[in-house]
C-alpha cells in the first residue's frame, strides 16, 4: 500500500525540498503539499496542492477527511528573527498548530507525524561545545521556547496516546532551491547568492559566531531516514540532536575565496540576531541519532560550498 502523505507548510525552505524528495520516492499523486501561500511551478504541477491554514482546525481536518493520510509532516512555523519581532504570533502557531496536527492525527488515525525542533531549544546555559541530547536547556528566544515546548508535548503525545511522532532538532539549514525565512542561520545561505551576485557580502553575524549548520541534501535524507526508521529503535521521542558542520562566517567566507577568490566579507554592528546565535551552541553531540537510526553526514564544508556555488550558477544560466 502506498504511503498518503500531507505536507503542511510544503513552501518553505525545507517543505519545497522535502515535498520533491517524498514525490520522488512516493509518486507525486501521493504527497499532497499545503500551505498558505501559492507554491511555485514545479510542486504545484508535480502533485496535489491545497491552500489550508494550519490554525484553521475545521479546514485543516476537511484535508484529513479528504486524503485519509497515513504520514503528516507539519513544517509551518515562524522562526527564530522573525519570532522576536512577532512573539505572541510565533507562539500561536508554533504551539497551536502543534495541538491541531497532533489531534487530527490522532482522530484520523494517521500512522507517522513528524515534526521539526531545532537547535533553538538550547540557551546560554547550555553546554556549547558538543551540546549533548540531555543537558541544561533555558532558551531565551519564543521560537526557542515554543520548539521547547513542543517537544515535550510530542513526547506527550507518543507516551499517553501511543501516536508516533518523530522529530530532529534541526541545525542552520543550507540550499539553494528555497529561500530561508526568517532564521537566525539565514545568513549562510544569503551569502552564497551575494558572493555570485555582487562578489561582497555583509554578514549580519560577527566574523568568529560558531553555529552548527547542515546541507539541505543532508537534512532531507536524516529526515526521511528518521520516518523510516522502525520505531522499536527509536529512543528518543521529544527530539533528536543533529549535529552537521560547524563554522563561522569567517570561514565560510574563506571556503568560497576558493571559489571566487575576489570574495569579500564585511560585518555590520549591532544587528539583533548576534544576541540569539550568542545563545546557541557551536556545535552538538548527534551520537544518539548514529546510533538509533544510522545517521551519517555526507557534506562537510567544502562539499556543501562546491554544491550550492555549482547549482547557484546553473540556475542563473539556466534563467
Ligand atoms: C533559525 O535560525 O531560526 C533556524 C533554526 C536554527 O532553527 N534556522
Amino acid at each position: 500500500m502506498p504511503e498518503t502523505i500531507l505536507v503542511i507548510g510544503s513552501n518553505g525552505q525545507i517543505g519545497t525540498e522535502l515535498v520533491a524528495e517524498l514525490r520522488r520516492i512516493n509518486g507525486g499523486s501521493n504527497v499532497i503539499a499545503c500551505d498558505i501561500k501559492e507554491p511555485d511551478y514545479d510542486t504545484l504541477n508535480a502533485g496535489p496542492f491545497e491552500f489550508s491554514d494550519v490554525l484553521k482546525k475545521e479546514n485543516l481536518k476537511a484535508l484529513f477527511q479528504k486524503y485519509r493520510p497515513t504520514q503528516v509532516y507539519l513544517l509551518a512555523a515562524l522562526l527564530s528573527a522573525v519570532g522576536e519581532q512577532k512573539p505572541k504570533m510565533a507562539w500561536d502557531l508554533n504551539m497551536n498548530g502543534l495541538f491541531n496536527v497532533l489531534d487530527l492525527a490522532i482522530e484520523f488515525q494517521v500512522k507517522k507525524v513528524y515534526w521539526p525542533s531545532s537547535i533553538a531549544v538550547f540557551g546560554p546555559h547550555s553546554p556549547q561545545f558538543n551540546t549533548p541530547q540531555y543537558c541544561v536547556m533555558d532558551p531565551n528566544t519564543v521560537y526557542g521556547f515554543s520548539k521547547l515546548a513542543g517537544e515535550r508535548w510530542c513526547e506527550y503525545y507518543f507516551n499517553k496516546y501511543g501516536l508516533d511522532i518523530r522529530s530532529i532538532r534541526y541545525p542552520g539549514l543550507i540550499g539553494w532551491k528555497a529561500a530561508p525565512g526568517g532564521g537566525t542561520t539565514d545568513y549562510a545561505v544569503h551569502i552564497f547568492h551575494e558572493a555570485l551576485q555582487k562578489g561582497t557580502y555583509e554578514s549580519f553575524l560577527s566574523a568568529d559566531t560558531a553555529l552548527p549548520m547542515m546541507y539541505m541534501n543532508d537534512a532531507i535524507r536524516a529526515t526521511i531516514q528518521l520516518m523510516d526508521a522502525p520505531a522499536e529503535q527509536l529512543t528518543i521521542r521529544s527530539s533528536y540532536n543533529l549535529g552537521g558542520i560547524s563554522f563561522t562566517p569567517d570561514t565560510l567566507a574563506a571556503e568560497i575565496r576558493k571559489h571566487i577568490p575576489d570574495f569579500k566579507i564585511s560585518y555590520s554592528d549591532h544587528d539583533l540576531r548576534q544576541a540569539i546565535a550568542d545563545s546557541w551552541p557551536k556545535s552538538i553531540d548527534d551520537s544518539q541519532a548514529q546510533k538509533d537510526w544510522g545517521w551519517e553526514i555526507e557534506y562537510d564544508l567544502a562539499g556543501m560550498t562546491r554544491d550550492m556555488l555549482q547549482n547557484l550558477k546553473d540556475i542563473k544560466i539556466s534563467n
